[in-house]
C-alpha cells in the first residue's frame, strides 16, 4: 500500500523508522533528566504558557503531534539546523556561532501607519499578549521541514492594539543588525536588514503568530530570540527572526529575499506542491529526523484555514 500522509491517514508509529524512534526515546529519556523536576506532560507542553519567566531548556515530548498526528521534531535538532543568514550560510554553524547573541533585553517599535505607535520590551508583550502553545509544521522552501511547538500569540492581538488606520495595507518586519555579533552581516551580497512583510488580512489570520518561546520554554537565539514571526502556511523565509520593527505601509514592503532574488523567492511564498522553485522540487519534503520523503501539502496544510485569503488569484504566478 502506498503511503500518502494525508490529513487524518498518519499514523506516526508506523511511518517513524526504528532508529528514530529509539534516538527519540533516547532524546526524551536524556531531556526527563536535564528537565528534573519539570512535569511530565502526556501531550502537551509541560510548562503553563502564560508564564513570564519561561524556564529554559526543552521539556518532555511524549505523544506530542501537531493537528494531523506529525510527531514534533526533537529539541536538539530544532535547535541545531538553522537558516540564519545574519549569523553563516551553514545550517549546522549558526548555534556556535549565536551562542553569545543577547536576546535579553528585547525591544519591537510598532509604528508607521498606526494610531497608537508604541516600543514594547519583551516583559510586556508577555504580559499584554499571553502567548499560548501552537504546534506547527515548518516548510522551509529548500524542501526540509520540521514540527516545532512553539510559544507565541497572534499578531493580530498586537495589531488591535495599535490600531491600523484605513490606509495601511501590509506590515513589515524588520531583523536587528548587530555586525559584533551576527559575522553573515559583513557578506555584503545580501540587501540587508534581513525584512519581511505580508498583507495586512494575512497577518490578522490567527495562524500568524509572533514566538516567544519553543517547546515551552525561552526563545534561543539561533530560533529567533527575542521574538519572531511564524507563518506556518508561507516558506520559512517569510518567518522572520529577531524582529525590532513592525511597521504599518501602504505599499508592498521590499523583502530581502525577493529584491535579492526575484524569480526565486515571491512575496506571497505560499507553501504549493504544484509550483516548482527553480532549484528544488516542492512536491516533496524532507522531514529532519525521519528517513524518507513526505508529500508537500497545499498551504502546507492549513489550506482550511487560508485558502480564503488568495481568492481569485492565479496560484501559479503569485507564488
Ligand atoms: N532574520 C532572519 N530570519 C530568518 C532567516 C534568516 O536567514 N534571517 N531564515 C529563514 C528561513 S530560510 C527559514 S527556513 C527559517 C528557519 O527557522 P528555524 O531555524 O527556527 O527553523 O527562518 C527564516 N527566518
Ligand atoms: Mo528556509
Amino acid at each position: 500500500m502506498t503511503k500518502t500522509y494525508q490529513k487524518d491517514s498518519i499514523d506516526p508509529a508506523e511511518i517513524t523508522p526504528k532508529e528514530v524512534y529509539l534516538s527519540r526515546r533516547n532524546f526524551i529519556r536524556s531531556t526527563g533528566l536535564i528537565a528534573g523536576s519539570m512535569v511530565l506532560a502526556a501531550c502537551v507542553p509541560a510548562m503553563p504558557s502564560d508564564s513570564s519567566k519561561p524556564t529554559a531548556g526543552p521539556t518532555p515530548t511524549i505523544g506530542l503531534t501537531d493537528e494531523l498526528g506529525n510527531p514534533v521534531t526533537p529539541y536538539d535538532q530544532v535547535t541545531s539546523y538553522n537558516n540564519y543568514y545574519e549569523f553563516t550560510t551553514d545550517k549546522e554553524n549558526v548555534k556556535p556561532l549565536a551562542k553569545d547573541f543577547q536576546t535579553s533585553p528585547w525591544e519591537v517599535e510598532v509604528f508607521g501607519m498606526v494610531n497608537k505607535p508604541k516600543k514594547y520590551n519583551f516583559d510586556e508583550l508577555i504580559k499584554t499578549f499571553k502567548p499560548e502553545d501552537r504546534i506547527y509544521r515548518m516548510r522551509c522552501v529548500e524542501a526540509w521541514s520540521m514540527v516545532i511547538p512553539w510559544v507565541g500569540f497572534p499578531i493580530s492581538r498586537l495589531l488591535e492594539e495599535v490600531a491600523p488606520t484605513s490606509d495601511a495595507k501590509f506590515v513589515r518586519f524588520e531583523t536587528i543588525m548587530r555586525p559584533d555579533e551576527m559575522p553573515g552581516l559583513s557578506d555584503k551580497n545580501y540587501p540587508w536588514p534581513y525584512q519581511e512583510g505580508l498583507r495586512l488580512d494575512e497577518a490578522m489570520n490567527d495562524l500568524a503568530i509572533f514566538a516567544t518561546g519553543l517547546y515551552g520554554g525561552e526563545l534561543p537565539a539561533q530560533n529567533g530570540g527575542g521574538i519572531r514571526v511564524v507563518v506556518p502556511w508561507k516558506y520559512g523565509f517569510k518567518s522572520s527572526k529577531a524582529i525590532i520593527k513592525i511597521e504599518l505601509v501602504s505599499e508592498r514592503p521590499d523583502t530581502m529575499w525577493n529584491t535579492l532574488a526575484p524569480n526565486e523567492y515571491g512575496f506571497y511564498a505560499n507553501v504549493n506542491p504544484n509550483v516548482n522553485h527553480p532549484r528544488w522540487f516542492q512536491n516533496t519534503e524532507r522531514r529532519i529526523g525521519e528517513t524518507g520523503r513526505r508529500k508537500t501539502l497545499m498551504y502546507n496544510g492549513y489550506e482550511d484555514q487560508v485558502a480564503y485569503l488568495y481568492d481569485g488569484m492565479d496560484l501559479t504566478v503569485s507564488y
